[in-house]
Protein backbone atom coordinates (compact mmCIF):
# COMPACT_ATOMS: atom_id res chain seq x y z
CA UNK A 1 0.00 0.00 0.00
CA UNK A 2 1.53 3.47 -0.89
CA UNK A 3 1.26 6.07 1.93
CA UNK A 4 0.75 9.87 1.19
CA UNK A 5 0.91 12.99 3.12
CA UNK A 6 -0.99 15.99 1.76
CA UNK A 7 -0.29 19.54 3.18
CA UNK A 8 -3.83 21.62 2.95
CA UNK A 9 -6.10 18.61 3.43
CA UNK A 10 -9.05 20.86 4.83
CA UNK A 11 -9.12 22.88 1.49
CA UNK A 12 -10.72 22.32 -1.89
CA UNK A 13 -7.94 20.15 -3.54
CA UNK A 14 -6.78 18.32 -0.62
CA UNK A 15 -10.65 16.91 -0.09
CA UNK A 16 -10.98 15.84 -3.61
CA UNK A 17 -7.49 14.59 -3.63
CA UNK A 18 -7.44 12.14 -0.44
CA UNK A 19 -10.89 10.57 -1.65
CA UNK A 20 -8.84 10.17 -5.05
CA UNK A 21 -6.42 8.52 -3.69
CA UNK A 22 -8.18 6.74 -1.32
CA UNK A 23 -10.20 4.97 -3.78
CA UNK A 24 -6.59 4.17 -5.22
CA UNK A 25 -5.96 2.21 -2.06
CA UNK A 26 -3.25 4.82 -0.65
CA UNK A 27 -3.18 5.50 2.96
CA UNK A 28 -3.58 9.21 3.62
CA UNK A 29 -2.01 11.12 5.90
CA UNK A 30 -3.26 15.03 6.38
CA UNK A 31 -1.83 17.70 8.25
CA UNK A 32 -4.31 20.09 9.59
CA UNK A 33 -4.39 23.07 11.18
CA UNK A 34 -5.56 23.77 14.76
CA UNK A 35 -8.13 26.39 14.70
CA UNK A 36 -10.61 27.49 17.59
CA UNK A 37 -13.42 26.18 15.56
CA UNK A 38 -13.73 22.69 13.43
CA UNK A 39 -12.17 23.25 10.05
CA UNK A 40 -12.48 19.95 8.44
CA UNK A 41 -15.80 20.15 7.22
CA UNK A 42 -14.48 19.39 3.61
CA UNK A 43 -13.29 15.73 4.68
CA UNK A 44 -15.68 14.81 7.39
CA UNK A 45 -16.75 12.78 5.59
CA UNK A 46 -13.32 10.60 5.11
CA UNK A 47 -13.50 10.96 9.13
CA UNK A 48 -12.86 7.34 10.67
CA UNK A 49 -12.78 7.06 14.61
CA UNK A 50 -9.46 7.65 15.83
CA UNK A 51 -10.24 4.10 18.15
CA UNK A 52 -10.11 1.83 15.57
CA UNK A 53 -7.41 0.03 14.00
CA UNK A 54 -6.27 0.00 10.79
CA UNK A 55 -7.38 3.35 9.91
CA UNK A 56 -6.30 4.30 6.13
CA UNK A 57 -7.26 8.29 6.93
CA UNK A 58 -5.28 9.64 9.48
CA UNK A 59 -5.36 13.62 10.30
CA UNK A 60 -1.94 15.25 12.02
CA UNK A 61 -1.96 18.47 13.54
CA UNK A 62 0.94 20.95 11.59
CA UNK A 63 1.37 24.04 10.45
CA UNK A 64 3.85 24.80 7.13
CA UNK A 65 5.13 27.58 9.48
CA UNK A 66 6.84 24.94 11.75
CA UNK A 67 9.42 23.02 10.65
CA UNK A 68 10.14 20.75 13.62
CA UNK A 69 7.29 19.89 13.19
CA UNK A 70 7.19 19.22 9.28
CA UNK A 71 10.32 16.63 10.21
CA UNK A 72 9.13 15.05 13.11
CA UNK A 73 5.77 13.82 10.75
CA UNK A 74 7.31 13.43 7.34
CA UNK A 75 9.76 10.75 10.14
CA UNK A 76 6.83 9.04 11.50
CA UNK A 77 4.79 8.68 8.11
CA UNK A 78 7.59 7.91 6.03
CA UNK A 79 5.78 8.72 3.17
CA UNK A 80 6.00 7.66 -0.57
CA UNK A 81 4.49 10.98 -1.69
CA UNK A 82 3.99 14.38 -0.13
CA UNK A 83 1.56 16.54 -2.23
CA UNK A 84 2.15 19.95 -0.86
CA UNK A 85 -0.87 21.35 -0.97
CA UNK A 86 -0.77 23.83 1.98
CA UNK A 87 -1.04 27.56 1.07
CA UNK A 88 -2.59 31.03 2.01
CA UNK A 89 -4.37 30.66 -1.08
CA UNK A 90 -5.86 33.84 -1.82
CA UNK A 91 -4.25 35.92 -4.11
CA UNK A 92 -6.55 39.36 -2.59
CA UNK A 93 -5.60 38.72 1.17
CA UNK A 94 -1.81 38.27 -0.14
CA UNK A 95 -1.59 42.00 0.16
CA UNK A 96 -3.13 42.25 3.52
CA UNK A 97 -0.57 39.59 4.58
CA UNK A 98 2.23 39.30 2.65
CA UNK A 99 4.53 38.35 5.25
CA UNK A 100 2.39 35.35 6.51
CA UNK A 101 2.14 34.33 2.75
CA UNK A 102 5.46 34.02 2.04
CA UNK A 103 6.73 32.91 4.98
CA UNK A 104 3.54 29.84 4.24
CA UNK A 105 3.70 29.51 0.83
CA UNK A 106 7.43 30.48 0.12
CA UNK A 107 9.62 29.27 2.80
CA UNK A 108 6.77 26.07 3.91
CA UNK A 109 7.73 24.82 0.90
CA UNK A 110 11.68 24.81 1.39
CA UNK A 111 10.58 23.37 4.79
CA UNK A 112 8.91 20.15 3.03
CA UNK A 113 11.71 19.76 0.75
CA UNK A 114 14.71 20.12 3.35
CA UNK A 115 12.44 17.86 5.90
CA UNK A 116 12.87 15.27 3.35
CA UNK A 117 16.70 15.64 2.03
CA UNK A 118 17.52 15.94 5.92
CA UNK A 119 15.37 12.61 6.97
CA UNK A 120 17.77 10.78 3.92
CA UNK A 121 14.34 10.15 1.83
CA UNK A 122 15.45 11.76 -1.48
CA UNK A 123 15.41 8.73 -3.30
CA UNK A 124 11.80 7.32 -1.77
CA UNK A 125 9.53 9.87 -1.37
CA UNK A 126 8.23 11.90 -4.22
CA UNK A 127 7.00 15.54 -4.09
CA UNK A 128 4.26 17.59 -5.37
CA UNK A 129 4.57 21.53 -5.60
CA UNK A 130 1.25 23.38 -6.09
CA UNK A 131 2.48 25.69 -8.20
CA UNK A 132 -0.03 28.45 -10.22
CA UNK A 133 -1.23 30.11 -13.31
CA UNK A 134 -0.83 33.51 -11.28
CA UNK A 135 3.12 33.29 -11.81
CA UNK A 136 2.52 34.58 -14.98
CA UNK A 137 0.77 37.47 -13.98
CA UNK A 138 1.04 40.07 -16.22
CA UNK A 139 0.57 39.00 -19.90
CA UNK A 140 4.16 37.86 -21.61
CA UNK A 141 2.55 35.32 -24.15
CA UNK A 142 -1.06 33.53 -24.87
CA UNK A 143 -1.84 30.80 -23.83
CA UNK A 144 0.46 30.03 -21.27
CA UNK A 145 3.24 27.06 -21.17
CA UNK A 146 5.89 25.60 -19.14
CA UNK A 147 8.53 27.69 -21.54
CA UNK A 148 6.58 31.51 -20.97
CA UNK A 149 8.24 33.65 -18.87
CA UNK A 150 6.72 34.39 -15.51
CA UNK A 151 6.01 37.84 -14.05
CA UNK A 152 3.96 37.86 -10.73
CA UNK A 153 1.80 39.82 -9.44
CA UNK A 154 0.92 40.06 -5.56
CA UNK A 155 2.91 38.73 -3.04
CA UNK A 156 1.06 34.87 -3.37
CA UNK A 157 2.33 34.96 -7.10
CA UNK A 158 5.67 36.04 -5.68
CA UNK A 159 5.82 33.87 -2.67
CA UNK A 160 4.57 31.10 -5.10
CA UNK A 161 7.41 32.14 -7.69
CA UNK A 162 10.07 31.39 -4.75
CA UNK A 163 8.80 28.00 -4.15
CA UNK A 164 8.53 26.90 -7.68
CA UNK A 165 12.57 27.59 -8.12
CA UNK A 166 13.29 25.94 -5.00
CA UNK A 167 11.30 22.62 -5.77
CA UNK A 168 13.36 23.11 -9.18
CA UNK A 169 16.12 23.27 -7.25
CA UNK A 170 16.04 21.03 -5.06
CA UNK A 171 15.48 18.20 -8.16
CA UNK A 172 18.53 19.36 -9.70
CA UNK A 173 20.60 19.65 -6.94
CA UNK A 174 19.85 16.26 -4.89
CA UNK A 175 18.40 14.24 -7.38
CA UNK A 176 14.61 14.52 -5.77
CA UNK A 177 11.48 13.77 -7.45
CA UNK A 178 10.03 17.10 -7.02
CA UNK A 179 7.39 18.08 -9.68
CA UNK A 180 5.61 21.74 -10.10
CA UNK A 181 1.95 21.58 -11.62
CA UNK A 182 1.22 24.88 -12.74
CA UNK A 183 -2.30 24.60 -12.05
CA UNK A 184 -4.89 26.82 -13.61
CA UNK A 185 -7.72 28.39 -11.53
CA UNK A 186 -10.23 24.82 -10.60
CA UNK A 187 -13.38 25.06 -8.75
CA UNK A 188 -16.05 23.13 -7.16
CA UNK A 189 -18.91 23.00 -4.70
CA UNK A 190 -16.56 23.01 -2.24
CA UNK A 191 -14.85 26.23 -3.49
CA UNK A 192 -13.82 28.49 -0.63
CA UNK A 193 -16.72 31.37 -0.58
CA UNK A 194 -14.36 34.18 -1.59
CA UNK A 195 -13.11 32.79 -4.62
CA UNK A 196 -14.94 34.77 -7.27
CA UNK A 197 -16.68 31.84 -9.08
CA UNK A 198 -17.87 30.77 -5.43
CA UNK A 199 -18.94 34.06 -4.51
CA UNK A 200 -21.15 34.45 -7.38
CA UNK A 201 -22.85 31.13 -7.28
CA UNK A 202 -23.55 31.19 -4.02
CA UNK A 203 -24.73 34.53 -4.28
CA UNK A 204 -27.12 33.67 -7.47
CA UNK A 205 -28.61 30.43 -4.88
CA UNK A 206 -29.18 33.69 -2.07
CA UNK A 207 -30.73 36.48 -4.35
CA UNK A 208 -33.13 33.64 -6.20
CA UNK A 209 -34.26 32.89 -2.82
CA UNK A 210 -34.90 35.93 -1.67
CA UNK A 211 -31.65 35.87 1.22
CA UNK A 212 -29.93 38.23 -0.28
CA UNK A 213 -30.10 41.08 -2.00
CA UNK A 214 -27.82 41.98 -4.34
CA UNK A 215 -23.80 40.79 -5.69
CA UNK A 216 -20.61 43.16 -5.05
CA UNK A 217 -18.15 42.54 -6.88
CA UNK A 218 -14.57 43.77 -8.52
CA UNK A 219 -13.17 43.79 -12.01
CA UNK A 220 -15.53 41.96 -14.16
CA UNK A 221 -13.17 42.07 -17.02
CA UNK A 222 -10.61 39.45 -15.74
CA UNK A 223 -10.45 36.34 -18.12
CA UNK A 224 -9.43 32.96 -16.51
CA UNK A 225 -9.44 29.90 -17.28
CA UNK A 226 -11.67 27.61 -14.93
CA UNK A 227 -11.50 24.20 -14.88
CA UNK A 228 -13.19 21.36 -11.94
CA UNK A 229 -11.09 20.40 -9.45
CA UNK A 230 -11.62 16.46 -9.81
CA UNK A 231 -10.22 16.79 -12.82
CA UNK A 232 -7.26 18.77 -11.01
CA UNK A 233 -6.32 16.58 -8.45
CA UNK A 234 -6.30 13.84 -11.09
CA UNK A 235 -3.38 15.35 -12.53
CA UNK A 236 -1.54 15.92 -9.41
CA UNK A 237 -1.57 11.93 -8.89
CA UNK A 238 -0.78 11.65 -12.93
CA UNK A 239 2.46 14.09 -12.54
CA UNK A 240 3.99 11.73 -9.46
CA UNK A 241 3.43 8.53 -11.68
CA UNK A 242 5.77 9.98 -14.23
CA UNK A 243 9.13 8.49 -15.34
CA UNK A 244 10.66 11.69 -14.85
CA UNK A 245 10.11 14.53 -12.24
CA UNK A 246 9.32 17.71 -14.48
CA UNK A 247 6.97 21.06 -14.30
CA UNK A 248 3.55 20.38 -16.04
CA UNK A 249 0.87 23.02 -17.12
CA UNK A 250 -2.79 21.92 -16.55
CA UNK A 251 -5.47 23.58 -18.25
CA UNK A 252 -8.90 23.56 -20.10
CA UNK A 253 -7.46 25.72 -22.67
CA UNK A 254 -10.83 27.95 -22.65
CA UNK A 255 -10.86 31.68 -20.94
CA UNK A 256 -13.97 33.37 -19.86
CA UNK A 257 -14.48 36.99 -18.53
CA UNK A 258 -15.69 37.02 -14.92
CA UNK A 259 -19.04 39.28 -16.56
CA UNK A 260 -19.58 35.95 -18.30
CA UNK A 261 -19.57 33.65 -15.42
CA UNK A 262 -22.04 35.58 -13.91
CA UNK A 263 -24.41 35.29 -16.76
CA UNK A 264 -24.22 31.81 -16.82
CA UNK A 265 -24.12 31.06 -13.54
CA UNK A 266 -27.40 33.13 -13.49
CA UNK A 267 -29.09 31.17 -16.57
CA UNK A 268 -28.40 28.59 -14.54
CA UNK A 269 -31.16 29.07 -12.29
CA UNK A 270 -33.08 30.34 -14.90
CA UNK A 271 -32.69 34.16 -14.64
CA UNK A 272 -31.70 36.34 -17.51
CA UNK A 273 -29.42 39.39 -16.55
CA UNK A 274 -28.06 42.21 -19.00
CA UNK A 275 -25.25 44.46 -18.39
CA UNK A 276 -25.73 48.15 -18.17
CA UNK A 277 -22.26 50.62 -17.40
CA UNK A 278 -18.89 50.60 -17.48
CA UNK A 279 -16.01 50.59 -14.75
CA UNK A 280 -17.36 51.31 -11.37
CA UNK A 281 -20.92 52.18 -12.85
CA UNK A 282 -21.88 49.04 -14.38
CA UNK A 283 -24.54 47.13 -12.90
CA UNK A 284 -26.63 43.87 -13.92
CA UNK A 285 -30.45 43.74 -13.54
CA UNK A 286 -32.76 40.91 -14.21
CA UNK A 287 -34.17 40.88 -17.98
CA UNK A 288 -36.16 37.34 -17.65
CA UNK A 289 -37.06 34.83 -14.34
CA UNK A 290 -38.03 31.64 -16.04
CA UNK A 291 -38.59 30.03 -12.47
CA UNK A 292 -42.01 31.02 -10.52
CA UNK A 293 -41.03 30.32 -7.34
CA UNK A 294 -38.18 33.27 -7.61
CA UNK A 295 -40.15 36.39 -6.88
CA UNK A 296 -37.31 38.57 -9.13
CA UNK A 297 -39.34 41.84 -10.74
CA UNK A 298 -38.01 42.46 -14.48
CA UNK A 299 -35.19 45.33 -13.84
CA UNK A 300 -34.17 44.44 -10.25
CA UNK A 301 -30.71 45.45 -9.99
CA UNK A 302 -28.71 42.05 -8.86
CA UNK A 303 -24.87 43.40 -9.13
CA UNK A 304 -23.12 46.30 -7.94
CA UNK A 305 -19.59 47.28 -8.31
CA UNK A 306 -17.53 47.84 -4.77
CA UNK A 307 -13.98 49.23 -5.83
CA UNK A 308 -12.81 47.03 -2.44
CA UNK A 309 -12.07 44.36 -4.55
CA UNK A 310 -9.86 46.13 -7.07
CA UNK A 311 -6.46 44.62 -6.32
CA UNK A 312 -3.29 46.77 -6.46
CA UNK A 313 -2.32 44.75 -9.19
CA UNK A 314 -4.65 42.53 -11.36
CA UNK A 315 -3.44 39.64 -13.45
CA UNK A 316 -6.15 40.15 -16.31
CA UNK A 317 -5.47 37.21 -18.61
CA UNK A 318 -4.93 33.84 -18.37
CA UNK A 319 -5.13 30.64 -20.75
CA UNK A 320 -3.70 27.77 -20.59
CA UNK A 321 -1.57 25.61 -23.28
CA UNK A 322 -1.70 21.39 -21.58
CA UNK A 323 0.05 20.17 -24.86
CA UNK A 324 2.61 18.40 -22.69
CA UNK A 325 0.35 16.88 -20.19
CA UNK A 326 -2.35 16.14 -22.49
CA UNK A 327 0.29 13.85 -24.84
CA UNK A 328 2.65 12.74 -22.09
CA UNK A 329 0.70 12.17 -19.69
CA UNK A 330 -2.57 11.50 -21.03
CA UNK A 331 -4.14 14.44 -18.95
CA UNK A 332 -7.68 15.50 -20.76
CA UNK A 333 -10.10 17.83 -18.43
CA UNK A 334 -13.29 15.37 -18.50
CA UNK A 335 -15.53 18.63 -17.13
CA UNK A 336 -16.48 21.82 -19.68
CA UNK A 337 -16.73 25.45 -17.85
CA UNK A 338 -20.74 24.45 -18.08
CA UNK A 339 -21.20 21.17 -15.93
CA UNK A 340 -19.10 22.87 -13.66
CA UNK A 341 -21.19 26.11 -13.62
CA UNK A 342 -24.30 23.43 -13.32
CA UNK A 343 -23.25 21.97 -10.36
CA UNK A 344 -21.94 24.74 -8.37
CA UNK A 345 -25.59 26.60 -8.98
CA UNK A 346 -27.42 23.10 -7.68
CA UNK A 347 -25.04 22.95 -4.72
CA UNK A 348 -25.65 26.18 -3.68
CA UNK A 349 -29.76 26.05 -4.41
CA UNK A 350 -29.75 23.27 -1.98
CA UNK A 351 -27.16 24.55 0.96
CA UNK A 352 -29.44 28.00 0.50
CA UNK A 353 -33.19 25.98 0.68
CA UNK A 354 -31.84 24.49 3.64
CA UNK A 355 -30.52 28.22 4.94
CA UNK A 356 -34.23 29.75 4.03
CA UNK A 357 -35.70 26.95 5.70
CA UNK A 358 -33.71 27.68 8.79
CA UNK A 359 -34.41 30.84 8.55
CA UNK A 360 -38.23 30.60 8.47
CA UNK A 361 -37.97 28.83 12.33
CA UNK A 362 -36.15 31.72 13.19
CA UNK A 363 -32.62 30.47 13.19
CA UNK A 364 -29.54 32.82 12.26
CA UNK A 365 -27.94 31.57 9.20
CA UNK A 366 -24.69 32.55 7.53
CA UNK A 367 -24.58 36.22 6.28
CA UNK A 368 -21.66 37.45 4.90
CA UNK A 369 -21.22 39.38 1.29
CA UNK A 370 -17.35 39.02 0.76
P1 LIG B 1 -7.64 26.24 -0.18
O1 LIG B 1 -7.47 27.67 0.22
O2 LIG B 1 -9.00 25.67 -0.35
O3 LIG B 1 -6.85 25.30 0.86
C1 LIG B 1 -5.63 25.68 1.41
C2 LIG B 1 -5.24 24.69 2.47
O4 LIG B 1 -3.99 25.10 3.06
C3 LIG B 1 -6.23 24.58 3.63
O5 LIG B 1 -6.27 23.24 4.07
C4 LIG B 1 -5.59 25.46 4.70
O6 LIG B 1 -5.99 25.13 6.01
C5 LIG B 1 -4.14 25.09 4.49
N1 LIG B 1 -3.18 26.05 5.08
C6 LIG B 1 -3.16 27.40 4.94
N2 LIG B 1 -2.12 27.91 5.61
C7 LIG B 1 -1.47 26.87 6.20
C8 LIG B 1 -0.35 26.74 7.04
N3 LIG B 1 0.36 27.81 7.44
N4 LIG B 1 0.04 25.51 7.44
C9 LIG B 1 -0.67 24.40 7.07
N5 LIG B 1 -1.77 24.47 6.30
C10 LIG B 1 -2.16 25.67 5.85
O7 LIG B 1 -6.79 26.07 -1.53
P2 LIG B 1 -7.05 25.07 -2.78
O8 LIG B 1 -7.41 23.74 -2.27
O9 LIG B 1 -7.91 25.76 -3.77
O10 LIG B 1 -5.59 25.03 -3.43
C11 LIG B 1 -4.61 24.08 -3.02
C12 LIG B 1 -3.23 24.58 -3.39
O11 LIG B 1 -3.14 24.78 -4.80
C13 LIG B 1 -2.84 25.91 -2.77
O12 LIG B 1 -1.46 25.87 -2.52
C14 LIG B 1 -3.14 26.93 -3.86
O13 LIG B 1 -2.31 28.07 -3.69
C15 LIG B 1 -2.77 26.13 -5.08
N6 LIG B 1 -3.48 26.46 -6.30
C16 LIG B 1 -4.85 26.49 -6.32
C17 LIG B 1 -5.51 26.72 -7.50
C18 LIG B 1 -7.00 26.78 -7.55
O14 LIG B 1 -7.53 27.29 -8.55
N7 LIG B 1 -7.73 26.23 -6.58
C19 LIG B 1 -4.78 26.93 -8.76
C20 LIG B 1 -3.34 26.83 -8.63
C21 LIG B 1 -2.73 26.60 -7.44
P3 LIG B 1 -7.38 25.72 6.66
O15 LIG B 1 -8.48 24.86 6.07
O16 LIG B 1 -7.18 25.53 8.10
O17 LIG B 1 -7.49 27.15 6.20
P1 LIG C 1 -7.53 34.11 -8.48
O1 LIG C 1 -9.02 33.75 -8.04
O2 LIG C 1 -7.11 35.43 -7.98
O3 LIG C 1 -7.46 33.87 -9.96
O4 LIG C 1 -6.68 33.02 -7.68
P2 LIG C 1 -10.25 34.64 -7.58
O5 LIG C 1 -11.45 33.80 -7.77
O6 LIG C 1 -10.02 35.23 -6.24
O7 LIG C 1 -10.25 35.85 -8.65
C1 LIG C 1 -10.43 35.63 -10.04
C2 LIG C 1 -10.64 36.97 -10.73
O8 LIG C 1 -11.91 37.51 -10.36
C3 LIG C 1 -11.76 38.90 -10.09
N1 LIG C 1 -12.81 39.36 -9.18
C4 LIG C 1 -12.99 38.96 -7.91
N2 LIG C 1 -12.33 38.03 -7.17
C5 LIG C 1 -12.76 37.82 -5.90
N3 LIG C 1 -12.15 36.89 -5.15
N4 LIG C 1 -13.81 38.51 -5.36
C6 LIG C 1 -14.50 39.45 -6.07
O9 LIG C 1 -15.43 40.07 -5.57
C7 LIG C 1 -14.08 39.69 -7.42
N5 LIG C 1 -14.52 40.49 -8.40
C8 LIG C 1 -13.75 40.29 -9.47
C9 LIG C 1 -10.36 39.00 -9.48
O10 LIG C 1 -9.90 40.35 -9.54
C10 LIG C 1 -9.59 38.03 -10.38
O11 LIG C 1 -9.17 38.68 -11.54
C11 LIG C 1 -7.11 31.66 -7.63
C12 LIG C 1 -6.63 31.08 -6.27
O12 LIG C 1 -7.18 29.79 -6.13
C13 LIG C 1 -5.12 30.97 -6.26
O13 LIG C 1 -4.71 30.27 -5.09
C14 LIG C 1 -4.66 30.19 -7.50
O14 LIG C 1 -3.26 30.13 -7.52
C15 LIG C 1 -5.18 30.86 -8.75
O15 LIG C 1 -6.58 30.92 -8.70
C16 LIG C 1 -4.79 30.11 -10.02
Amino acid sequence: MKVALITGVTGQDGAYLSELLLNKGYIVHGIKRRASSFNTERVDHLYQDPHEKNKNFILHYGDLTDSTNLIRLIQEIQPDEIYNLAAMSHVQVSFEIPEYTGNTDGLGTLRILDAVRLLGLEKKTRIYQASTSELYGKVQEVPQSETTPFYPRSPYAVAKLYAYWITVNYREAYGMFACNGILFNHESPIRGETFVTRKITRAVARIALGLQDKLYLGNLDARRDWGHAKDFVRAMWMILQAEEPEDWVIATGKTTTVRDFVQMAFAEAGIEVSFVGRGVEEKSFVKNCKNPDYQLPVGKEVLSIDPRYFRPTEVELLIGDATKANTKLGWKPEFDLMDLIKEMVQADLQRMLRDKYLKGEGFETLNYFE
